[in-house]
């Protein structure tokens, strides 16, 4: 099993994994209720936060559409808008957990927060736009850039770019101006940002300042040679952009080696999600994995957000080590894996935890 890594704790109790650029985990054992505070919500960043004049700053909308437009904030504010609870997970979330240790960010269990946004459809600015029959996908631009310091990448700066299939687009996106009822924060992608339901964080776009349509797949930096996994056809292993996340479990109560006392009854807590489906069952178990028991599922099931869990669990009388686990189970009929598959590279760490902790 591996065990947590050192780290600092920002003022406002987030665990710093780097500062420049920002990243910033949610201690997962802070977790109390659906909606994740503003100030304790992850944050993933490639590059600095970008410096924007919102006297300038334009929503651009061009590429394969009857009429490039541009909308300046205030025009986006007028339009409709819609609020959802979305849980984003970093697709590297776990990643700290794997053996041998994998490239990145050592993310614990943290890269996972869930937030109401609030926003204007993406369907609703794409129709102004007039998407042409040709087009296949969008192209979504942060205003964030920096270099790629490890090769392979593209020369000079570059800005965070990612693309989706125009069904996906025209379905359920946001392009968010809130979060929690508050104003966005810088650090959360203001004054505009994507939101993307139901698929892994890192197509949730910062800083949105360019849509793009195209009638070629995108084949950008952070969706082949980043934030994607190989996918075993018939023929050879072929490169797949990272999308939906993966129906997975985590415990946030009890922690790694925190101590529960011989003989008492504790309230394992924890969250679970999954993509275009239900989190139908949650089960817990206290001794490695050998025995599961069904934990109970609170509230009602919201889409393409976390459901909250507890389970009442009798701690052995008799002082020792104990190993907790979880797994979650969709209306798909989806589960978690055992065992963790190698073609995923550092991403999609669904597998079942471990957590040891001590009886005393
Ligand atoms: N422009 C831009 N958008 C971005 C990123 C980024 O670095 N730049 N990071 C992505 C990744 S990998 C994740 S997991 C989410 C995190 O969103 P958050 O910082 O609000 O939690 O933003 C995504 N959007
Ligand atoms: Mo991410």
């Amino acid at each position: 099993m591996t065990t947590p890594t050192a780290h600092a704790f920002s003022p406002g109790g987030m665990i710093v994994r780097e500062m420049e650029p920002l990243n910033l985990e949610m201690p997962f054992g802070s977790l109390d209720g659906f909606i994740t505070p503003v100030e304790l919500f992850f944050v993933r960043s490639h590059f600095a936060i970008p410096d924007i004049d919102m006297k300038t700053w334009r929503l651009k909308i061009e590429g394969e559409v009857e009429t490039p437009f541009e909308l300046t904030y205030d025009e986006l504010r007028e339009m409709e808008p819609h609020t959802i609870p979305v849980t984003l997970e970093c697709a590297g979330n776990g990643r700290a957990f794997l053996t041998p240790q994998a490239k990145g960010a050592q993310w614990e269990r943290g890269a996972v927060s869930n937030a109401e946004w609030t926003g204007v459809r993406l369907a609703d600015v794409l129709r102004l736009a007039g998407v042409k029959a040709s087009a296949s996908e969008a192209i979504f631009e942060g205003a964030d850039e920096g270099e790629i310091k490890e090769p392979p990448g593209p020369a000079g700066k570059i800005h965070y770019t990612r693309s989706m299939p125009l069904k996906k687009a025209k379905d359920d996106v946001l392009l968010a101006f809130k979060m929690n009822g508050e104003e966005l924060t810088p650090a959360h992608g203001a004054p505009l940002r994507v939101i993307v339901p139901g698929w892994y964080g890192m197509a949730s776009v910062k800083w949105l300042t360019r849509i793009i349509a195209s009638d070629k797949p995108f084949n950008g930096y952070y969706q082949t040679i980043d934030y994607a996994y190989w996918e075993r056809g018939t023929s050879a292993p072929t490169l797949i952009p990272i999308t939906e996340m993966q129906v997975k479990a985590q415990i946030a109560r009890p922690g790694f080696a925190d101590a529960v006392r011989a003989g008492e009854m504790y309230q394992v807590t924890g969250a679970a999600w999954t993509t275009e489906a239900e989190i139908t069952k949650v089960e817990i178990s206290t001794d490695g994995g050998a025995t599961w028991d069904d934990a109970r599922l609170l509230r009602e099931p919201v889409r393409n957000a976390w459901r909250l869990w507890e389970y009442d669990w009798q701690v052995p009388f008799k002082p020792g080590k104990a190993t907790l686990m979880a797994r979650a189970t969709d209306s798909e009929g989806r589960t978690q894996p055992a065992k963790r598959d190698d073609d995923r590279g550092s991403y999609i760490v669904n597998h079942c935890l471990p957590i040891e902790v001590n009886v005393r």
